[in-house]
């Protein structure tokens, strides 16, 4: 099974990335990882940071010849900014004393938990390592996972619904002919857009509310729509707690940095109306086979996929690190303050949509390996084509 970790704070020298479990036989090129780390640092609403950095991995272990051979593969993206930080985030060097300390924690940030946690008397560590510059190492992670489920005709993507009081009005038109194509093509729609976004009304919405919050020193969250297409029916189970997809799915979403929603399907929606407008019927048949006419409920049930697209929906909240003050206090005095600044995006949302495409495609590798087993790629692409051409017999 695939496992992986990340290591490296925000203003260090890099971040890093352990994948453990990717079966031997996954093409690669630095194109699937760089272009994937390129997606993640776009967006309307990005800070000063993103010009500073342009994230490229450097792969340490666990490839030859453009391929995996099965050993982990370890990640390594230097940051750009540590040669303005190697005082203030030296690594053996003391300069507790000229550096100086932060003590204001922001409202809604890990600052205050985080510092009486770890026992720090400076905020420093806890906004270092708790930033969303650790996502960077996240996406590279699971760029690989993603290749190697796009080689096996499994794809992912989003786009953003919601920034602030920015919202389409219904799921946009195009949608269904991109999720048709394979869930990438939704992905490269999105990026066409600055936000994301596939409804051109809420785009221009988006982009007029990330200027005035900007303006006023504000920041906004949003609503992520990701989907994963071309997954058979019958990963994860209904038998365990912890061999179940939605749940393993909502864990690696809510995982991200401000994420504090996560939805399968329209499930909030269908939570307002009676079963008999809810479930998707079923049909099978003709040359379509099995199928489903809708699809409220994400494409997940009795928590495995059931052929149709997964569709999961994120709510990001707005970034913790505003210019607007709040009411804080000194960690080191008590004394009530406001909330002092610290460099940062105003929107990230449409980032967070590429974020959540990397974290679901491990989630979507394991279960995928669960059912069809393999430990490379001829082998299980033999068992996944034997698996779908059986279910094209049995319902056709
Ligand atoms: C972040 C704060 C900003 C963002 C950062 C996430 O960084 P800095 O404090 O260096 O200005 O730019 O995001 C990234 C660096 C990135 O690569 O996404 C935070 O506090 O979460």
């Amino acid at each position: 099974m695939i496992r992986y970790f990340t290591a490296g704070e925000s203003h260090g020298p890099a971040l890093s990335a352990i994948v453990e479990g990717l079966p031997a036989g996954i093409g690669l090129t630095e194109i699937d990882i760089n272009s994937q780390l390129a997606r993640r640092q776009q967006g309307h609403g990005r800070g000063g940071r993103m010009k500073i950095e342009t994230d490229k991995a450097e792969v340490l272990s666990g490839l030859r010849f453009g391929k995996t051979i099965g050993s982990p593969v370890s990640l390594l993206i230097r940051n750009r900014d540590w040669e303005n930080w190697t005082t203030q985030m030296s690594q053996f060097e003391d300069h507790s004393e000229e550096v100086s300390k932060i003590t204001i924690p922001r409202p809604g940030h890990a600052d205050l938990t985080g510092f009486v946690k770890y026992g720090f008397d400076d905020i420093r560590p806890v906004i270092d390592r708790s930033s969303a510059r650790e996502t960077a190492a996240r996406v590279a992670a699971g760029s690989l996972s993603r290749a190697f489920l796009r080689q096996l005709g499994i794809e992912i993507g989003s786009y953003i619904s919601t920034i602030g009081p920015a919202s389409e009005a219904a799921p946009p038109a195009v949608l269904k002919e991109l999720l048709a194509a394979g869930a990438e093509s939704l992905a490269a729609a999105a990026d066409r857009s600055p936000v994301r976004m596939l409804d051109s009304k809420a785009e221009a919405d988006a982009v007029a509310a990330i200027d005035q919050a900007k303006e006023e020193g504000d920041t906004l969250g949003g609503i992520i729509e990701i989907y994963i297409t071309g997954v058979p029916p019958g990963f994860g189970s209904y038998v365990q707690h912890d061999r179940r997809l939605d749940a393993a799915l909502a864990a690696a979403i809510i995982s991200i940095q401000a994420i504090k929603g996560v939805e399968i399907g329209t499930a909030f929606e269908n939570a307002h109306k009676p079963g008999s407008q809810v479930h998707d019927e079923l049909f099978a048949g003709g040359d379509k086979g099995l199928r489903r006419e809708t699809n409220r409920a994400g494409g997940i049930e009795g928590s495995m996929s059931n052929g149709q697209p997964i569709h999961i929906r994120a709510a990001m909240k707005p970034i913790s690190s505003l210019l607007t003050p709040l009411r804080s206090f000194d960690l080191a005095t008590m004394e009530a303050l406001q909330s002092r600044f610290e460099r940062s995006d105003n929107c990230a949302v449409p980032a967070a949509g590429v974020v959540a495409e990397a974290m679901v495609a491990p989630v979507i590798a394991n279960a995928l390996l669960e059912k069809i087993g393999g430990d490379h790629m001829h082998e299980i692409k033999k068992r996944l084509d034997e698996y779908r051409e059986e279910l094209k017999r049995r319902f056709t």
